[in-house]
């Protein structure tokens, strides 16, 4: 093979690869956003819906409680930061197909009913 033609396959292949790791990088990360109820263990949404691969939930505290994120199932347990009024507590996980449950883990907030879940498609 001549050497210009030789580079051109290098350079294809290379693009190629390149364009692979782009659409990795855009179909895995989905953001969810989520409010805690500024009066009741209560967040502003029961149902949350993700592609599988990485997935953020980005809680905003608007509360004079104290609240948290996390989310569990299918052997995954993770907890983001307890934060105080007008401040977002994040979580981030790599998540496959099923559903899983996001909740507060502060004390006795899940069973008041800081809770909900998340449908991974
Ligand atoms: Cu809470």
């Amino acid at each position: 093979m001549p050497k210009v033609a030789r580079r051109l396959v290098v350079l294809g292949a290379l693009a190629a690869a390149l364009a692979l790791v782009a659409a990795n990088v855009t179909s895995a990360a989905t953001s969810l956003s989520l409010k805690a109820s500024k009066t009741q263990l209560k967040f502003n949404k029961k149902t949350l819906r993700a592609s599988h691969g990485k997935v953020t939930i980005v809680m905003t505290n608007p509360s004079s409680t104290k609240h948290a994120i996390a989310i569990e199932g299918h052997g995954i347990d993770k907890d983001g930061k307890t934060v105080g009024k007008n401040k977002t507590s994040r979580v981030s996980v790599t998540l496959k197909k099923g559903t899983y449950t996001f909740y507060c883990p502060v004390d006795g907030h899940k069973a008041a009913g800081m809770k909900g879940k998340i449908i991974v498609s």
